[in-house]
């Protein structure tokens, strides 16, 4: 598998509600106006098969889903959107720009599960052949604050149906991965009002492009 790239990728993540959804566009607009050319895309989906396998993740359902298999079938979405949506983009030169990605399943397969990393670290060089992204921005607040945000707006998915406890253990993997990658992750304060949220958004995006132009 060729990882060469000349386009940047930029991956956006947190807990539910954090604000991904919103700020996605807001980052999208930023670029376009800089005259970039930028593909915005999620996982897991972003190609039809990977959002096929999105709903079967998604859905509740009566069933139980082993752990193992929430693992294989994200890695396998992400597999698709890799080699059909973010590798041919990333080569032409285009800006990726990813509603989530590996360090969601760090954080919601191992610290959410309680998965060993051993496994996800396995399928993650065997999918991505180190392609990684260039930067993340984690949007970060306190878990009640984010699930009250998301429970406004739709039913609960299967995610959406875990207790406190297990976004509490997603956030603090998030943030460890974070401290542990700091030339990648920028840590974003979600909790206050958009128009805060943005500018320090804006104030990432204008270092990273200093620096990656
Ligand atoms: N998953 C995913 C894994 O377990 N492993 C993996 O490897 C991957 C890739 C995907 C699910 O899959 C799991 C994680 C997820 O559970 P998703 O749709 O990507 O699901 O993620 P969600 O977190 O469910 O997305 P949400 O749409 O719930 O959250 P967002 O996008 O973070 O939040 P957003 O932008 O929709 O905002 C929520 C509400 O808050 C308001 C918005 O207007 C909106 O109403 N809001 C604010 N309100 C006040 N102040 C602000 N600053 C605000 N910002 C936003």
């Amino acid at each position: 598998m060729n990882t060469q790239k000349s386009g940047r990728f930029i991956t956006i993540e947190g807990i539910e509600g954090v604000g991904k959804t919103t700020n996605i566009e807001f980052v999208r607009q930023w670029l376009a106006e800089r005259g970039i050319e930028v593909i915005m895309t999620r996982e897991p989906g972003g190609t039809p098969l990977a959002e096929e396998l999105r709903a079967l993740l998604l859905s509740p359902r009566d069933e139980e889903v082993s752990h193992d298999t929430e693992l294989l079938l994200m890695f396998a979405a992400r597999a698709q959107h890799l080699n059909q949506v973010i590798k041919p983009a990333l080569q032409r030169g285009a800006w990726v720009l990813c509603d989530r990605f590996t360090d969601a399943t760090y954080a919601y397969q191992g610290g959410g599960r309680g998965l060993d990393t051993t496994p996800i670290e396995t399928l993650e060089q065997l999918v991505q052949q180190g392609l990684n992204p260039d930067l993340t921005l984690l949007l970060d607040l306190p878990v009640e604050v984010g699930l009250q945000r998301a429970n406004q707006r739709s039913a609960p998915d299967r995610f959406e149906q875990e207790k406190q406890a297990f976004f509490e253990r997603v956030r603090a993997a998030y943030l460890e991965r974070a401290q542990n990658a700091p030339q990648r992750f920028r840590i974003i304060d979600a909790e206050p009002a958009l128009a805060q949220v943005q500018r320090q958004i804006a104030t990432v995006l204008g270092e990273f492009l200093e620096a990656h132009r």
